[in-house]
């Protein structure tokens, strides 16, 4: 199946990367995605994009690409104020979609995407990788088999720190007209996907939100470099208006009760996306840093040796039949991305509706702006 993956930067790295890698993994594949068309902001981008991410063809025109007749899957890595415009072409093309998170900027703007992939009956997917994470997907599966019984508690963190430095770059991820939000829409909603697939639907909100560093350094060029390619201390300042932090309660359909963290600021943390998830038998705890390895406690084992334990996962857990064949040979960022490609890839052979997808998206950012509104208003926001 060809794909047209429209941006050619740190994600459109991830996924390139994931079409070449997922049949050498998932064999026999559900199909085989050929990388055709590269698309970025500049034709000299876009041809450096595809020699290096493989691609056959390159543009700078995203909008007569999704069109083409020979292109099937329309891959979205661009920056979240381009989301919809592409999303809402490419469906109305008739093309399955896999598009970056957050799906938009609000849940206004991720509406009429999720409208328009239901109209044109295609396959829509956000990319929400972590939860390909072998380690999540045991946690789910131990919670759907009831071995931590009822889900009582969720908590969940997202800490970074690679805009801690208050010289580093005004990034797009800085901008609200670009990102939507700051860490909620960033990395918050890895959390929230997180919350859903763990405890279920997500009913209230109650946030502290604040912007730590209110200026940085205007960057150059187009890149999303994270941290790196400001100006440095002496260059021209421009304001940042997201948010930077946030703690929020939550309150889950269930009755379960939760808490979510984010911040991109947290000194010495890179990837500390966690979770602990309470059960009425039991508790599961995960840390991304440690993505190997998932903690268990359950309240069935003899007293005398009731404790947590450590699960390395491996081929006897989800996507052991594709991945490494011995536990804690190591899963990365890569393998989450090759996972999420084999089962877009399978969703579309099946014709199928994987998860998340962009009625989740849709969710998300609805969960994300109430948060943005309870930080506002410092008052409980129902979803
Ligand atoms: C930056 O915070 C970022 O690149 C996020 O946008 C990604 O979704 C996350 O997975 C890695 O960090």
């Amino acid at each position: 199946m060809n794909v047209a993956m429209i941006g050619g930067g740190f994600m459109g790295k991830a996924h390139a990367m994931a079409y070449a890698a997922m049949p050498m993994f998932f064999w026999p594949a559900p199909a085989i995605p050929v990388r055709k068309v590269v698309v970025d902001i500049t034709q000299e981008a876009a041809d450096d994009a595809r020699v290096r991410f493989g691609f056959e063809e390159s543009s700078a025109d995203w909008r007569s690409v999704v069109e083409r007749d020979d292109i099937d899957v329309v891959d979205i890595v661009t920056p979240n104020d381009s989301h919809a415009e592409i999303a809402i072409a490419a469906a109305k093309a008739g093309k399955h979609i896999i598009c970056e998170k957050p799906l938009a900027r609000t849940g206004e703007e991720a509406k009429p995407m999720l409208d328009a992939v239901r109209e044109a009956g295609v396959i829509h997917m956000v990319a929400f990788n972590y939860r390909r994470t072998p380690a999540v997907a045991l946690a789910r599966k131990f919670i759907d088999e009831g071995r931590i019984g009822d889900i009582v508690n969720f908590r969940g963190t997202y800490l970074q720190d690679w805009s801690a430095d208050p010289d580093s770059p005004l990034s797009w991820r800085f901008q609200k007209n670009v990102a939507g939000s700051g860490a909620v829409g960033d990395i918050g909603t890895h959390v929230l996907d997180f919350a859903r697939y763990l405890a279920g639907e997500i009913t209230g909100v109650y946030a502290v939100n604040r912007t730590l560093i209110p200026s940085r350094p205007v960057a150059s060029g187009h890149l999303d470099k994270l941290g790196a390619g400001g100006g440095g201390a002496g260059a021209e300042r421009g304001a940042v208006d997201v948010d930077d932090e946030t703690i929020t309660l939550l309150r889950f359909a269930n009755g379960a009760m939760g808490s979510l963290e984010a911040s991109r600021n947290a000194y010495g943390r890179n990837n500390y996306l966690t979770f602990e998830v309470h059960g009425t038998k039991g508790s599961l705890v995960f840390n991304y840093e440690r993505r190997d390895e998932l903690q268990v406690m359950f309240a069935d084992d003899p007293a005398d040796a009731r404790g947590f334990r450590t699960i390395y996962t491996g081929a006897a857990h989800p996507y052991g039949e594709g991945l490494w064949p011995i536990p804690a040979l190591g899963i990365g960022y890569g393998e989450t991305k090759i996972v999420e490609c084999y089962d877009l890839f399978k969703a579309i052979a099946e014709n199928t509706q994987p998860s998340p997808n962009f009625e989740d998206g849709y969710r998300i950012s609805q969960i994300a702006d109430a948060m943005i509104r309870s930080g506002e208003s410092g008052s409980w926001v129902e979803i």
